[in-house]
């Protein structure tokens, strides 16, 4: 076993009228001890703590559903692209449980973006680590949307993975979710439904080894009454061992030794086949091509020659990769973290510099302007291409502010309280440090603010150098917001 430990993302759950409610621990790999608190954002472990794995094929609602049950930002794809690549960690209260439950998001299978090999091995590494680190998961929810009316493509391929992951043993802790149920009509719904809980090879199997079946509406109330289910059921003994996590670390299997592992093999080895032979046509056809002189049919059958190729190595490439056990795993996601920290470290340092000069011109512009001491307010203003000094405000709509200011001034906002006196708040800054003149098509910062406990309009003051300016609230809401 490796002496390091991953440095898994967890992104742990606070009030949703919390100003700022993300934060990513960054743990470093070398800095961080091997404990099960690296699975737990720090936290301490509990006998109660529940562990929840997400999955399902990519668009069917996994980050959707972490977020509604946690009240943090997951990241959600919102075209064909998936948007989950890595395994991630969320952490939520139920409300009336002391448990802490984390919800485990994970990419899925088939996917635009990356091979089956490398989403197995990402899922893999984390649950072997996990395991390892003495966490079990006291549940899994497999989801899938209704409004597919064929179980064909990724829908057959992430079943048939996610079958070969568990193992049946497992199968009791599963819950089948079926989701987008405003995509259909009830009567077309259950009916799909159905034919998914009765055909064997699609729920049958599950739910013959104790799979629970779920219709989860899309709302917040739904996606905790499925938590709920878990919660109610935690036993001391209720986490499940999985069939990779069997294999990879209590057998010492490599990857494609595993039943997952090698149903990936066999599909890569489909897949060659089929190129293989794509690629002894080509060559029959190029011997004709040659032979009757024709220039056109032999460029092509090069391009085809060659992607072949490409796709043959990339299989072969694939296939290697698929040739790790545990330790190796591990090792090489942290030095595939270790790499984008230091890419990470390496942005910040350059972005730091380029602010830092950035922030010398502007001193000396306003040490220039300040001539006989007295501020000019000219230099506040915002720069060409700003429409009016409303872009300097807060703007109101229901219990949402949009705060538009300027990265280069802290922005505090002063809140008025009921006794007349006012409080002041420090806005999270924008991420991006842009200079001044390339501001302007700056997104609206969404942001709550407690309501009920505002007895006037807020003002926002904005403080650049030694210069501050007030500037009362705009109350309509921003355009493009
Ligand atoms: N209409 C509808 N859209 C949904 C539902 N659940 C998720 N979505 C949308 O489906 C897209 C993909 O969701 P996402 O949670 O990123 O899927 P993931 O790839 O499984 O994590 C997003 O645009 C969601 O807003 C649902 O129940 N109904
Ligand atoms: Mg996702």
């Amino acid at each position: 076993m490796s002496e390091q430990v991953l440095p898994l993302r967890v992104t742990r759950s606070s009030s949703p009228d919390a100003v700022s409610d993300v934060f990513t621990p960054e743990a470093s790999p070398t800095e961080s001890q091997p404990s099960a608190k690296n699975f737990t954002g720090g936290f301490e472990r509990h006998e109660s703590d529940i562990f929840i794995a997400v999955m399902g094929v990519t668009g069917s609602g996994k980050s959707t559903l972490i977020s509604k049950c946690s009240h943090l930002e997951v990241p959600i794809g919102h075209n064909l692209q998936s948007c989950t690549q890595e395994v991630g960690v969320y952490q939520c209260h139920i409300p009336g449980s002391l448990a802490n439950v984390y919800l485990i998001d994970t990419p899925g299978f088939d996917d635009t973006d990356r091979s089956d090999t490398e989403v197995l091995r990402e899922i893999a590494t984390w649950l072997t680590d996990s395991y390892v680190h003495d966490i079990r998961l006291d549940g899994i929810v497999y989801l899938h949307r209704i409004d597919n009316p064929r179980m064909q493509g990724s829908g057959r391929r992430n079943l048939l993975m996610f079958r070969k992951l568990c193992g049946d043993d497992a199968l009791k802790k599963v819950v089948l979710t079926t989701t987008r149920w405003d995509n259909v009509s009830e009567q077309e719904g259950s009916q799909r439904e159905q034919e998914l809980v009765t055909r064997q090879e699609y729920w049958g199997h599950f739910v013959e080894n104790g799979s629970e079946v779920f219709r989860h509406h899309n709302t917040q109330t739904s996606a905790m009454s499925l938590i709920k289910r878990f919660v109610a059921s935690k036993t001391s003994r209720s986490g499940v061992t999985l069939a990779i996590q069997e294999q990879m670390v209590n057998h010492h299997q490599a990857l494609d030794q595993t039943d997952a592992g090698r149903e990936v093999q066999s599909a890569l080895l489909r897949q060659q086949k089929k190129f293989e032979k794509i690629l002894a046509d080509a060559h029959d056809d190029m011997q004709a091509a040659l032979k009757e002189r024709d220039e056109l049919a032999q460029e092509l059958l090069r391009e085809q020659q060659e992607d072949m190729n490409k796709r043959i190595e990339q299989i072969n490439f694939d296939r290697e990769k698929l040739k790790a056990d545990m330790e190796m795993l591990q090792t090489e996601k942290i030095a595939e973290v270790e790499r984008k920290l230091d890419k990470e470290r390496k942005a910040n340092a350059k972005l730091g510099k380029l602010r830092d000069k950035e922030m010398q011109e502007l001193k000396k512009k306003f040490r220039k302007s300040q001539g006989g001491g007295k501020a000019k307010e000219e230099e506040l203003r915002p720069p060409a291409g700003w429409r009016s000094s409303k872009e300097f405000s807060l703007s109101m709509n229901s219990d949402r502010y949009y705060f538009l200011g300027p990265n280069y001034y802290t922005a505090k906002l002063k809140l008025g309280k009921p006794d007349g006196e006012f409080r002041t708040k420090t806005l999270p800054q924008p991420p991006h440090h842009l200079p001044l003149s390339r501001l302007a098509p700056l997104q609206p910062r969404p942001f709550r603010l407690p309501h009920d406990r505002l007895a006037r309009p807020p003002r926002l003051l904005l403080h650049a150098h030694r210069q501050s300016l007030q500037v009362q609230p705009a109350q309509e809401h921003p355009q493009g917001a």
